[in-house]
């Protein structure tokens, strides 16, 4: 198979990354450039924003295109401005769990009310990463972080369920240790017309892997591929998702 150079898309002065050893989030990354690539979109028509995070940090200082680094929580409201000023720009949100789904949650949901035409690719590693490993929105059930040392009591936030919920046209969620569906997903949401979301689950071995006995990326790479299964749209819908289980596919 021929893997295109995606080099020509980084800045090369923030080589090598700053994400620690085995994250996840290059792979996501990874993802997005090839997905682009093989499109042919046009880099000089796109925007790109994030919010605050490690994850937020996949397209600023990475890509070598325009990004806007916003306020955490925000990126969406800002990704929503320069669509609305002007329409002809490809305009790509690329962010945390912590981000986009907690601390920013009320402007995920009225962008796919609205269907503004962005895409969204939430990278979903299940806590605060860059600022020590907090319990977030989507941690699941039981698992530990450094502000539920005894279990997280609550359960956690299907995303998916909830941007299908606020209707969505476009919604899709796979994980990095299945890279070539992640990109395909993604690929499709760059495409799609309107809003466009995509969840892709994703590992910090640095917080939540070491917390959780998973302290090696390949354990955690490891239960990923357990505890994915693919699921409809009706499925996640009904939020009837087998327990430990998380339904991931394309599902609209
Ligand atoms: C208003 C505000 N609150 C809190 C913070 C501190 N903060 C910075 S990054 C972050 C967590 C980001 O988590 P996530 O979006 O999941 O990204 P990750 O680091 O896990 O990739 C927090 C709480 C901040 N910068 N601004
Ligand atoms: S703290 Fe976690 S999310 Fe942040 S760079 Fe390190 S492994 Fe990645
Ligand atoms: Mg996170």
């Amino acid at each position: 198979m021929n893997v295109p150079d995606i080099k020509k898309y980084l800045r090369s002065e923030v080589m090598p990354t700053p994400f620690c050893k085995g994250c996840g989030h290059g792979i996501l990354m990874h993802a997005v450039l090839i997905a682009i690539d093989e499109l042919g979109m046009e880099f000089d028509n796109m925007l790109f924003v994030s919010g605050i995070g490690c994850a937020a940090w996949i397209p600023s200082p990475h890509f070598a295109a325009d990004t806007l680094h916003t306020t955490h929580g925000r990126p969406i409201p800002f990704a929503t401005g320069a669509k609305m000023f002007n329409p002809e720009l490809d305009v790509v949100v690329i962010s945390g769990d912590g981000d986009l789904v907690s601390i920013g949650g009320n402007h995920l949901i009225h962008a796919a009310r609205r269907n503004i035409d962005i895409t969204v690719i939430m990278a979903n590693n299940k806590v605060y990463g860059m600022t020590g490993g907090q319990l977030a929105s989507t941690t699941p059930h039981a698992c530990i972080t450094s502000t539920t040392p005894e279990g997280n009591p609550e359960r956690e936030f299907d995303t998916c369920r909830l941007a299908l919920g606020c209707g969505a046209g476009c919604v899709a969620r796979y994980s990095v240790a299945e890279p070539v569906k992640l990109r395909r997903a993604i690929r499709n949401a760059l495409r799609y017309k309107g809003f466009s979301y995509v969840e892709a689950l994703t590992i910090c071995p640095t917080q939540f892997g070491r917390m959780n006995k998973m302290p090696t990326p390949f354990q955690m790479i490891e239960q990923l591929r357990e505890v994915c299964v693919p699921g409809t749209r009706e499925q996640v819908m009904a939020g009837d998702v087998p327990e430990g289980k998380v339904y991931v596919g394309e599902f609209s």
